[in-house]
């Protein structure tokens, strides 16, 4: 079996490779950090004794993102699952100031890559009649918060996407799962603040966040149900954390 994460140099994808790896799949690792797919790639390799293929691209660039997957080898061109997890946001402004940067990294990455990677492997999945798309969404797809307006429209379509790509390829036998996490503690908020390492502790603080191996576990919890069942959509939070904006912390 083989299975393409997106965004697998940090965060839910890296956790989600070693997941899938623990799983015996073969691995195509995307990301746009070369070292450290190197080292994640060597380190599966020799740790599970699976093969992984790994691919540098910007997944916003639709030709890159095209000429990626047609490069693949043969031995991993019949892929069997896509984690489309390559995400971030950026900021956390008012709609009223908020900064068009921002708004294209979010848009671009989050629903357009996602679009793109997705219009790129599926045919093959319909080709073969079989195939999971898991795509990881956001409570931010569910509800709103202030000052999130931009980052949870772009998980809004990514919620909504989840639904019309699993009306589109149910006759084919594809599923599709949409996996909807609260907080959990990755790179998400150093990315999401620029790097301030205080401003991204403090979203955390006092509570105990999700880990990047709790959501890996729930991709492979969706993956290995048997070949009726579909997880269709799965909201997943840390145990202090009621919504979006309802957290106890001590
Ligand atoms: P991380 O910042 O730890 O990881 C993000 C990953 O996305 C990295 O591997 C990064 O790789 C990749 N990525 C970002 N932009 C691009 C790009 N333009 N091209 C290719 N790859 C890209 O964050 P998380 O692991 O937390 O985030 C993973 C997903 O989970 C995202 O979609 C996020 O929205 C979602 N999510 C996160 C939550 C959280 O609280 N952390 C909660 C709910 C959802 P590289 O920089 O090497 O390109
Ligand atoms: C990430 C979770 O609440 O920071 O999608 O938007 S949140």
């Amino acid at each position: 079996m083989i299975a393409c994460i997106t965004g697998a140099t940090a965060g839910i994808g890296e956790a989600t490779a070693i997941q899938l790896a623990e799983l015996n799949y073969d691995l195509i690792l995307t990301g746009r950090r070369q070292d450290r797919l190197d080292k994640l790639a060597n380190s599966l390799k020799v740790n599970h004794g699976i093969n992984v293929h790994t691919l540098c691209f910007d997944i916003r660039n639709a030709d890159e993102t095209e000429k990626a997957i047609s490069s693949l080898p043969e031995a991993f061109r019949s892929i069997d699952v896509l984690v489309n997890n390559a995400g971030l946001a950026a900021g956390l402004d008012p709609i009223q100031t908020g900064n068009l940067d921002h708004w294209d990294r979010m848009i671009d990455t989050n629903v357009k890559g996602l679009l793109y990677i997705t219009r790129a492997i599926v045919p093959g999945m319909i080709e073969r009649k079989a195939g999971h798309v898991v795509n990881v969404g956001s409570i931010a797809g569910k509800e709103v918060y202030a000052n999130g307006n931009v980052y949870c429209a772009s998980k809004h379509a990514v919620d909504a996407l989840s639904r019309g790509m699993r009306l589109d390829l149910v006759q084919y036998g594809i599923k599709v799962t949409n996996i909807a996490p609260g907080l959990v503690e990755t790179e998400f908020s150093l990315v999401r603040f620029e790097q301030d390492a205080d401003k991204a502790k403090n979203v955390y603080k006092g509570m105990s966040p999700l880990t990047g191996a709790d959501i890996a576990d729930c991709v492979a919890f969706a993956i290995t149900r048997p070949a009726h069942v579909v997880i269709g959509d799965l909201l997943v939070l840390p145990a202090a954390q009621g919504n979006s904006t309802t957290v106890i912390r001590k």
